[in-house]
């Protein structure tokens, strides 16, 4: 709900801002062409908030086998043989790796869908999630 009287918008650039008193004053906000047709069409503002992203970041470790990493990633976020392979080495060399980024509701299962992988084979195999700035 926004209360009667709430700003919702500054007026843009180039508005009309002329004191109050001044309506009729003749050519004391003249307008011609294209900017006289913006001035008169509302900015649409955005009704509904972007969700937030989180970031899935896949974490190194010294003991899970690089090729089930990269078949962990095939199989949980659907990348090719080669994104999987670029993605489990920049873990392995940086020490994490973001895997990619969803909405928190998909973020979330699919880090521990990773993780439970490595678990149910052995592996201290990690993926964390994070949000976005
Ligand atoms: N460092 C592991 C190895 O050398 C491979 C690996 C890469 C493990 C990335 C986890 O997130 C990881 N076997």
């Amino acid at each position: 709900m926004v209360e009667q009287g709430t700003v919702l918008a500054a007026p843009r650039a180039g508005a009309c801002r002329s004191r109050a008193g001044s309506a009729g004053e003749a050519g004391a906000c003249e307008r011609t062409g294209a900017d006289k047709d913006a001035a008169l069409k509302p900015k649409p503002r955005r009704k509904t908030q972007r969700p937030r992203l989180y970031k899935v970041i896949l974490v190194n470790d010294d003991f899970t086998p690089r090729d089930f990493v990269v078949a962990v990633l095939k199989a949980v976020f659907r990348v090719s043989e080669d994104q999987g392979r670029r993605i489990m080495m920049t873990a392995h060399r940086r020490g994490v790796c973001v895997v990619a980024v969803y909405t928190r509701d998909v973020a979330e299962p699919k880090a521990t869908e990773g993780t439970e992988a490595g678990k149910a084979a052995g592996y201290p195999l990690m993926f964390t999630t994070e949000p976005e700035e």
